[in-house]
């Protein structure tokens, strides 16, 4: 009886033994990895000590068209804009919430880049991250200036030179694998070529749909339209009556393979890409897979407070949505 016990005994501490003795290993075997493996995995806590912290105004970005340092060279406009890429920031997406954010010039979208169609546009590349960054413009232009086989190391530099074309809106983001990485933490912007006889004109501004997997599972968990989730909404954006407003819309969404655009008591021109100068369609309503973008213009005959948000009720709900003002 007491022998039968004892072994019983026994054999419980054993098999407890082996239980923790296998869970130590493995947990041992899981903290074998490098800084940068800790900082990027999510499984490890890491509070960013040393990270920078991006206060990103979701205001002034809306207004901010960057054309560049110009020289005329006879005919040609020269435009000339520097970007640099950094990788160690970090951004309260949501209150309490930090995320690193990988920028181009310190901000998430990067800087929009505005030319006339013809322009020589020449972009000084600057990699102080940590990890390989290219620059890969949307639009027509030789293959080495391409930003994807080219690859900039840190502390590299490039400089891409083309002449812009065609006319619209196009993104223009980091091509290093794994790509969702790079995107998914914010190397992206805006490029708009304007036609050499301009548009009508117009109240202008710029959305990115963006979002932030801020817990690594592949699935992001806030969406915004221009970063900060509900920015809009709590910040109207002010518009007038009988205003033509122009807004240049980029679908920059990482995970998910659709987004979308609604606007509430109105309708809006629709024009895919920006290229074509005829609306090719008149709705309140236009579904976008990554990269897709486009130019929507309306104006609204009566004051008040209208809502454009995502009709994917998810993301809307997780930050992509906002109001317009009309005064
Ligand atoms: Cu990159």
């Amino acid at each position: 009886m007491h022998i039968k016990f004892y072994l019983t005994i026994f054999a419980i501490v054993l098999i407890i033994c082996t239980y923790f003795g296998t869970a130590n290993f493995a947990q041992s075997e899981k903290t074998q990895f490098s800084e940068i493996e800790k900082k990027e995995s999510g499984l490890v806590l890491d509070h960013m000590i040393n990270a920078h912290l991006l206060e990103f105004d979701a205001e002034k970005y809306l207004y901010d068209f960057d054309y560049g340092d110009v020289i005329q060279h006879d005919d040609l406009t020269i435009r000339q804009f520097t970007i640099i890429a950094n990788d160690d920031m970090s951004m309260e997406i949501s209150p309490g919430v930090f995320f690193n954010v990988w920028t181009f010039n310190g901000s998430v979208p990067g800087p929009t880049i505005r030319v006339n169609e013809g322009d020589l546009v020449r972009i000084t590349f600057i990699n102080n991250g940590n990890k390989d960054h290219t620059l890969h413009f949307h639009g027509i232009h030789d293959s080495e200036m391409d930003g994807v086989f080219e690859i900039v190391n840190p502390g590299g530099k490039f400089v891409y030179e083309w002449i812009a074309s065609p006319v619209g809106v196009h993104p223009y983001h980091c091509h290093v694998m794994p790509l969702e990485e790079h995107i998914g933490h914010g190397l992206y912007g805006v490029y708009i070529v304007d036609p050499k006889e301009g548009r009508q004109q117009a109240e202008e501004m710029v959305m990115v749909l963006n979002g932030f997997d801020t817990d690594f599972d592949m699935e992001n968990n806030f969406y915004a339209a221009n970063t900060v989730p509900f920015y809009y909404q709590v910040n109207p954006i002010q518009i007038n009556t009988n205003e033509l407003v122009r807004v240049y819309v980029v679908n920059m969404v990482e995970f998910d393979p659709i987004n979308n655009l609604h606007l509430h008591g109105n309708l809006y021109d629709y024009y895919p890409t920006g290229t074509n100068r005829i609306s090719s369609i008149f709705t309140d309503m236009i579904t976008l897979s990554q990269t897709e973008r486009g130019i929507i213009e309306f104006q609204y005959d009566f004051p008040g407070k209208y809502l454009f948000h995502a009709h994917k009720v998810e993301f809307s709900e997780k930050g992509w949505v906002g109001l317009f003002l009309v005064n």
